[in-house]
C-alpha cells in the first residue's frame, strides 16, 4: 500500500511482477460475462470458431481443428465472435482500463488495444512449461538482463470467473536472469524455489508481467472460465507488435464494431483501435516470440 487507501499497483507489480485485485466485477458482470464465454467455448469445442489454443501446443500459431481438445479461445473481441460486445465492454471498461493506466502510468490517449482471449478447461490434464512470454528459454542471463531491463510498456491480465490456480509463478523473476536451478530445471518441474501458485476467486482480477517466469497447470475436471488480456502503452513500438500482431489481430482489427459501447468507452475504444493499426502499419513480419 502506498499509505492511502489506494494500492499502488505499479509497486506491487514492479516489485513482485504481479499484482492482484480481489472482486474486482460484480455479480452481474461475472454472470453476464460466463453466459458469453460458455457460448464461445461450446462453439469453439463443437469446431464452429478457428481461433483457438488446441492441446498440446503451447505457443502460437495453433491449428484450427479442435478434435483433439482445446485450452483456449483466441479473439474475443473479433466482428464474428458471438458477445464480443459484452466481451468489448470488459476489455474497455473502467474495471480493467482503470486499474490498467495506473499500471502503465498513462492516459486514454497511450494505450493501444492488444489481445483479448478465454482460457478455459483443457478436456484432459496439460500443463505449460516455465517459460516467460517473450524472451526464449536458449537466452543467456545477458540476453536475458537486456530485455529485462527494458520497460515492458504492456500490461497484461487474468480475469477470473470461476476459481481458479493455474497460474503458478516465481514472484521477482521478471527482474533478473534464471538462477541456475531455473535453467537446469526440467521444463515441467512442480516445484520451483519460492514459486507461488496464483490463486484467483471468481471476479479476481491479476495482473502480471509477461517476463515473469511463469507456468500454467491446467485440470480437465476444474471448470476454468479466465479473460486473458493485455494493453500497450503506445511507447511499446515493434516489441510490442510482435507480441499482439503474431496472434494475427490485424486481419479483423479494424472491422471491430464498438457501437454497443457507452459514448466514453467507445470513444477510448476507437482510438486503442486506432493505434494499434497504426502500429501494425509500421511493423510488418513481425514473426513469433517464442516456438514449440
Ligand atoms: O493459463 C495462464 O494463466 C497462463 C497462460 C500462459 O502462461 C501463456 O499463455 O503463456
Amino acid at each position: 500500500m502506498n499509505g492511502t487507501a489506494t494500492p499502488d499497483l505499479q509497486g506491487e507489480l514492479s516489485t513482485n511482477g504481479f499484482v492482484r485485485i480481489p472482486s474486482a466485477l460484480s455479480s452481474d458482470q461475472i454472470e453476464s460475462l460466463r453466459d458469453a464465454c460458455s457460448t464461445a467455448t461450446s462453439r469453439a469445442r463443437a469446431g464452429n470458431w478457428p481461433h483457438i489454443r488446441t492441446l498440446p501446443k503451447q505457443f502460437p500459431p495453433w491449428p484450427s481443428d479442435a478434435n483433439g481438445g482445446i485450452w483456449g479461445v483466441q479473439h474475443l473481441l473479433h466482428p464474428d465472435q458471438p458477445g464480443n460486445d459484452v466481451f468489448a465492454s470488459s476489455y474497455f471498461g473502467d474495471t480493467v482500463m482503470g486499474p490498467a493506466k495506473r499500471i502503465l502510468g498513462c492516459d486514454d490517449e497511450d494505450m493501444v488495444m492488444e489481445l483479448y482471449n478465454l482460457l478455459v478447461r483443457p478436456e484432459r490434464d496439460f500443463e505449460l512449461r516455465w517459460h516467460r512470454d517473450d524472451i526464449p528459454a536458449s537466452a543467456s542471463p545477458e540476453e536475458e538482463m537486456k530485455r529485462l531491463s527494458k520497460p515492458a510498456w504492456h500490461a497484461q491480465w487474468n480475469l477470473a470467473l470461476f476459481e481458479d490456480s493455474s497460474l503458478v509463478v516465481v514472484p521477482g523473476s521478471h527482474k533478473r536472469p534464471r538462477a541456475e536451478v531455473e535453467r537446469s530445471a526440467d521444463p515441467y518441474e512442480a516445484e520451483l524455489p519460492g514459486m507461488l501458485i496464483v490463486e484467483m476467486k471468481p471476479g479476481d482480477l491479476v495482473f502480471y508481467d509477461n517476463n515473469i517466469l511463469h507456468r500454467g497447470v491446467y485440470r480437465a475436471d476444474v471448470e476454468r472460465m479466465t479473460l486473458h488480456g493485455s494493453v500497450g502503452h503506445v511507447r511499446g513500438g515493434n516489441l510490442r507488435a510482435r507480441n499482439v500482431l503474431q496472434h494475427a489481430v490485424g486481419e479483423w482489427v479494424d472491422q471491430c464494431d464498438f457501437g454497443k459501447l457507452d459514448e466514453r468507452t467507445k470513444q477510448r475504444a476507437e482510438g486503442m483501435r486506432k493505434r494499434l493499426v497504426e502500429l501494425g502499419s509500421w511493423n510488418k513480419d513481425v514473426g513469433y516470440s517464442l516456438e514449440d
